[in-house]
């Protein structure tokens, strides 16, 4: 295992604090996300944890999951008890840039249903501001794409639709993604509520306010960035 996957594991073994006996969880997708599947996976092997369910947020993690032992279960109308994900890019304040593993409808609509939104990453995922690395992903319909990129880039961003190996990417849902390259400074919030706004956008990688925790592995350990009492990530524990 690489330092890298070393500090993925970390965090991904410290956000599985979250999942109680009996917990419907939600699983993330990416390479961080594999980790949470193995370790639930031996956990419930070896009945340190029981009675555990989970929505899977991709046809991959889906595979993964049934392969680590794990049940699962549709995306039911009372939503999750916790879901555990990736990210790309997280602010001390807990926002976070999801979607360069191209899962980010599935993951909103399921970490948006969970009563706890815990994310884990290699230490590397941590940023002062959002977009300073990652660019935004915007799944769009495949109708009018090229419309939708440019009325992406009205609000001033740089739309490039995703390819892969030259041909172009398309989701789980059979959708392109447009990646925006957001101006360094740009209105994180208002930059979301215009592109929620866009017809032709199925969703965007912007997750504002919605994790409650997040655990970044890194050379000194996990790092977890909470919500303090003002809304505002505290200080690093
Ligand atoms: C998947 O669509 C993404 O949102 C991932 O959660 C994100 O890209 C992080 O993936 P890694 O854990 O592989 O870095």
């Amino acid at each position: 295992m690489s330092e890298l996957e070393h500090f993925k594991a970390l965090a991904a073994h410290a956000a599985l604090a979250h999942v109680r006996p009996g917990s419907v969880v939600g699983l993330g997708t990416g390479s961080t996300a594999a980790f949470v599947i193995e370790e639930l996976g031996r956990r419930l092997r070896e009945g340190e944890l029981r009675g555990i369910t989970a929505v899977p947020t991709s046809l991959a993690t889906d595979r993964a999951a049934r392969d680590a032992g794990i049940p699962l279960v549709e995306l039911g109308r009372e939503g999750v008890d916790v879901a555990i994900d990736g990210m790309d890019e997280v602010t001390p304040g807990l926002d976070a840039i999801k979607g360069l593993g191209g899962s980010l409808a599935r993951e909103k609509v399921v970490a948006a249903a969970a009563r706890e939104f815990v994310l884990a990453a290699d230490h590397t995922k941590g940023v002062s501001v959002l977009g300073e690395r990652a660019p935004v992903p915007v799944e769009v319909l495949p109708f009018g794409h090229r419309r939708t990129a440019a009325l992406l880039e009205e609000l001033g961003c740089e739309a490039t639709l995703r390819r892969t190996g030259g041909e172009l990417y398309v989701t789980d849902n059979g959708n392109p993604v447009l990646d925006c390259a957001v101006p360094a400074g740009f209105d994180a919030h208002a930059f979301a509520a215009a592109v929620d706004r866009l017809p032709g956008v199925v969703a965007h990688g912007l997750f504002l306010g919605m994790a409650s925790i997040a655990y970044l592995g890194g050379p000194d350990g996990v790092v977890t960035i909470t919500r303090g009492a003002g809304g505002d990530g505290a200080a690093p524990s």
